[in-house]
């Protein structure tokens, strides 16, 4: 491989943009480096990644943001030393369902040269300022207008993998459709968070993936293209916006000259086609092949599963995405993830040691207090009415008992992702446990616990990442998926979070029937 054995995986996240750089040949992560959208581009004005909105609805974010962020983050890895000259291909992940509206002549090669930046470059060709993201919930009346067209949730899923869901792609294309009709018209492509930024590394208009493409109600499960009814069904003239639907392993073309002359990455590096960042994290933690399901702790809480067959969920919450290992995988993901324990965390002036301490100060059960922790409004299940419900003593209802609250906020996340997934088919042996919140042992052993199954953890924070580093080395040097698990995706030693048997018999017996029937959980 002419001495190139690294593989970089960028991370395009809600709050920050990240990298992980491995060395395939030592099997290791040679370098780390993020840069948070909040905190190192406050003059895009979008507070944990997204634009205020009096609609609390509606969320959307800046996607000249995402591209200043791409020159911020490769400028700081420059600067900081990493060396990019053994660099032999790139890919990233992205957050799932986002779109960016471009008019023609996005990425032409005389926009760029003149553009002293990328989000000047990108500047003249958005077609709409803004990009809706996954925590939109403001297309209700699109999700049903476009079911109804297409025959009925079951039909929707059938085709789609999913009923039709207010931040997927789909519903939120149709909604700028009907509110901005000629800027729809003027509108030559439009793109995921992962195209858009397999785009801008490559210079050309990128294609999307089947892991990422099936989170937007447009493409068809079964065979990977675009399905015409779906498309029909959500906007006029949609297929010809769209991008090219490939395999998760297509190679896009070189990283554009851009980044050879400014960052010193080597002229031809391959950029493999970008995935969702819950089908990197499948491959990151090695979950790739069926019977290793994954909870991912991070903005959003997710659960995802290998799948050899399509199955849906019948309650309608879950998802079906491609696998980029071939086959499929399920989804289900909470909006009230680590913003609802955020929540809980500054309500009470805590750091996450103390929410850790006061977290073991309360019994498993937490004396039958109980809470639905809908800080914001939530998908799984569909409330869009923002508030969290309290049930139990006077002192825990009034938010005077810390600890009370804070299991609370835990046991109810960890219940919702037990209930949520039992339609996913075979009892796990273990579950692997990533994401921010993974650090926080407390918090393991509460899922360890409601699921009755050992808790792996993994020594890499940022799986998405590392996976989208994984499926590059996978695409371009051709190593198995067994290898670049066995090289990166180990459970760590000392990681493991065993349950007890007699709290499980508790969560089993008491905590979860009467989770199921306060939550209204079918
Ligand atoms: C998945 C989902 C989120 C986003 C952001 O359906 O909406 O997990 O991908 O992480």
């Amino acid at each position: 491989m002419s001495g190139k054995d690294r593989f970089l995986g960028l991370d395009s996240s809600t709050q920050s943009l990240s990298a992980v750089l491995v060395d395939l040949d030592g099997a290791e992560v040679v370098a780390e480096a993020s840069v948070n959208f909040e905190h190192d581009l406050a003059e895009y004005n979008c507070p944990q990644g997204v634009l205020p909105n009096a609609n609390p609805l509606v969320k959307h974010s800046d996607p000249l943001m995402w591209a200043a962020a791409l020159d911020a983050l490769l400028t700081r890895m420059r600067d900081t030393g990493v060396d990019f000259s053994r660099l032999a291909g790139i890919s990233g992940s992205g957050q799932q369902h986002g779109t960016v509206y471009l008019k023609h002549g996005f990425l032409a090669r005389r926009n760029r040269s003149a553009a002293p930046d990328l989000a000047a470059a990108v500047r003249p060709f958005l077609s709409r300022r803004t990009s809706p993201i996954w925590m939109d919930s403001s297309t209700g009346e699109e999700c049903a207008e476009i079911t109804h067209a297409v025959g009925g949730p079951e039909e929707m899923q059938r085709r789609s993998g999913s009923p039709a869901v207010e931040r997927f792609s789909g519903p939120q294309i149709r909604k700028f459709w009907k509110e901005a009709t000629d800027s729809y018209e003027d509108t030559s492509v439009i793109h995921l968070v992962s195209s858009f930024m397999a785009s801008l590394l490559t210079g050309v208009s990128a294609p999307i993936d089947f892991g990422d493409g099936a989170g937007m109600n447009l493409m068809n499960l079964a065979d990977g293209a675009w399905d015409p009814i779906l498309c029909a069904a959500t906007a006029p003239g949609l297929a010809e916006k769209l991008p090219e639907l490939v395999p998760s392993d297509t190679i896009v073309g070189p990283v554009s000259a851009y980044f050879v002359e400014r960052y010193g990455v080597p002229p031809d590096t391959p950029v493999v086609v970008w995935s969702g960042d819950n089908p990197n994290s499948l491959i990151g933690v090695g979950g790739w092949a069926p019977g290793t399901p994954v909870i991912s702790l991070g903005t959003s809480d997710t659960f995802f599963a290998a799948m050899r067959e399509p199955r849906v969920d019948p309650q309608g919450y879950g998802h079906v995405f491609g696998n980029p290992a071939g086959g499929f995988m399920s989804l289900i993901c909470f909006k009230n993830g680590a913003l609802a324990r955020e929540a809980v965390r500054d309500r009470f002036g805590l750091d996450w040691a103390g929410f850790e301490t006061l977290l073991a100060r309360t019994p498993p059960g937490n004396n039958g207090n109980m809470m639905l922790p809908y800080f914001i409004p939530e998908i799984t299940p569909l409330v869009l009415e923002a508030g969290p419900v309290y049930v139990g003593t006077d002192e825990f209802r009034e938010g005077r008992d810390a600890p009370a609250v804070v299991r609370a906020v835990i046991e109810a996340q960890a219940a919702r992702l037990r209930l949520h997934s039992e339609w996913i088919e075979g009892r796990p042996t273990a579950v692997r446990v990533t994401g921010g919140g993974a650090a926080n042992t407390g918090i393991c052993r509460i899922l360890a616990d409601m699921f009755g199954v050992l808790v792996q953890r993994l020594d890499v924070g940022n799986s998405a990442a590392l996976g989208a580093a994984m499926r590059a080395a996978q695409a371009v040097s051709g190593v198995s998926w067994q290898e670049l698990s066995r090289k990166f995706a180990e459970p760590a030693p000392g990681g493991d979070v065993l349950p007890t048997p007699e709290i499980v018999r508790l969560y089993e017996a008491d905590f979860l029937p009467k989770y199921r029937t306060l939550a209204g959980v079918k």
